[in-house]
């Protein structure tokens, strides 16, 4: 014959008043033995209490919020016939530590399901943060929803099962909302390394800037499909028009390096290929085109990198443009650059050539479409007329959106560079 019994919390180790975060069940729900009743959380581990008995929840004697012991009555049960006097779950609760995940995580099992195919992969760090109960948290791991991405509906933003089931719901049917920003790839964390386990280490936290620069620079390369095209200019006139140049201002203390010539031959590149001085707009369906020429100078500082913008580039001379750089790295090194400075860019160059390398592959300053990269010239043997002759070269590596620019039109950006800067006449002074 059915009987009503009392669910009692059991010994639940060297925890005394611990709070009961969620109550999972209500009056007249049928339950299983060993399916969880409640959640209990301490600030150490929290864990689900599992009913010792199949049957229906006749009272609940609990609620949340309320701090309970073993021995506190959770519920009454009608027990199923069947039962015995020995009630089932006799063991100690599974206890869940806060820091390790419930269940192995892309083994293709949970601890007590087999699975045939394995999970998709969920952010560790943003999952154990979330405010769930154990039995959430194994569901949501079940289905490979990330909790880190679910904004919960219960109490104090605790996530709750529909949730749960509401976020894979979304996922199924495509919601953009619920995707990785820009419909990317849910990307696997890093390997979590115990690196002291290997020898003596420092650890140092990252600068603001190396944070920001950070976040922008790994948004860009994981949204835009990046390639990079190589190219050489003959830079040997301008190198000898360059030094002219800077010998005449010495005085003045302006110092005319390579990177005003590239503003300026940048420039004219993207007054003669528009689609590089343009954006993608949000929808990713309509290419803005700018009529404006503010190009981007990658300025490498002791905090990290960061890329002041110098305006209207076409409408400054050689000498002004000689000066900006100057004072604006000066103020970028000193921390003392405004927000206003680094925004509204068309293109950014940068420069390598003061340090060295052949070439390299820069990452895109979204929203703009392309950025070029720029070695240090060097003295190579060309062919010309028959004969090697010694020129300097200078490397130019531009990363463009695929999405947006062609191989054909980038080699061709590149090479009208490589011929703008081999003749210094044609460049606008
Ligand atoms: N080839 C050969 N020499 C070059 C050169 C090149 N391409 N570019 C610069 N040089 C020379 C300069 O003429 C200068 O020579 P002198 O000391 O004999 O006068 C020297 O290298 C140092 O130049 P500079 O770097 O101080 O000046 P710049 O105007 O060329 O560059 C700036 C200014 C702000 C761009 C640069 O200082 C800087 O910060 N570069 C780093 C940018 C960066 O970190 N980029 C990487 C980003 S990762 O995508």
């Amino acid at each position: 014959m059915a009987k009503i019994i009392e669910i009692t919390v059991p010994d639940i180790g060297d925890f005394d008043e611990v709070e009961v975060i969620e109550v999972l069940v209500q009056a007249g729900d049928r339950v299983e033995a060993e399916s969880s009743l409640i959640t209990l959380e301490s600030d150490k581990a929290s864990m689900d209490i599992p009913s010792p008995h199949s049957g229906t929840i006749k009272e609940i004697k609990i609620k949340a919020g309320q701090k309970v012991s073993q021995g506190h009555i959770i519920a009454t049960i009608e027990a199923d016939e069947t039962v015995t006097n020995k009630p089932i779950a006799e063991k100690k609760p599974a206890k869940i530590e806060a820091d390790k995940p419930a269940v192995a995580v892309n083994t293709g099992r949970s601890a007590a399901t087999p699975r045939p195919a394995p999970l998709p992969t969920v952010n560790e760090g943003g999952f154990r943060k979330a405010h769930a109960s154990p039995a959430v948290r194994k569901f949501a791991r079940e289905l490979g929803a990330d909790l880190g991405r679910i904004n919960g509906t219960g109490n104090k933003g605790r996530i709750l099962k529909e949730d749960v089931q509401n976020f894979i719901k979304q996922i199924l049917s495509g919601s953009a909302a619920f995707m990785p920003a820009g419909g990317g790839l849910a990307v696997a964390p890093p390997p979590e390394i115990d690196f002291a386990a290997y020898g003596e280490i420092e650890s140092k936290a990252l600068s603001n800037i190396n944070k920001l620069t950070g976040k922008y620079l790994h948004s860009s390369w994981v949204r835009i499909p990046h390639v990079t095209q190589f190219d050489e200019a003959d830079i040997t006139e301008l190198e000898k028009y360059r030094k002219q140049l800077s010998e005449k201002y010495k005085d003045q203390g302006i110092k005319i390096t390579i990177i005003a010539f590239l503003l300026k031959a940048v420039v004219s590149a993207l007054q003669e290929f528009p689609r590089f001085n343009s954006s993608l707009d949000a929808s990713g369906e309509n290419l803005i085109f700018k009529k404006y020429f503010h190009i981007g100078v990658a300025v490498d500082t002791p905090d990290g990198l960061v890329v002041p913008v110098i305006q209207d580039v076409d409408k400054k001379n050689l000498l002004q443009l000689a000066e900006e750089i100057i004072s604006t790295a000066q103020l970028a090194r000193e921390k003392k650059l405004k927000i206003d400075k680094m925004k509204g860019g068309c293109f950014t160059i940068s420069s390598l050539g003061g340090v060295g390398g052949t070439a390299f592959t820069p990452i895109i300053n979204q929203p703009e479409v392309a950025i070029l990269g720029v070695s240090r010239s060097s003295l190579k043997p060309v062919y010309q007329d028959n004969t090697l002759v010694p020129r300097l070269m200078l490397p130019l590596s531009l990363s463009y959106d695929h999405r947006v620019i062609d191989g054909v039109a980038a080699a061709k950006f590149t090479r009208f560079l490589g011929e703008i800067l081999a003749d210094a006449q044609r460049l606008p002074s």
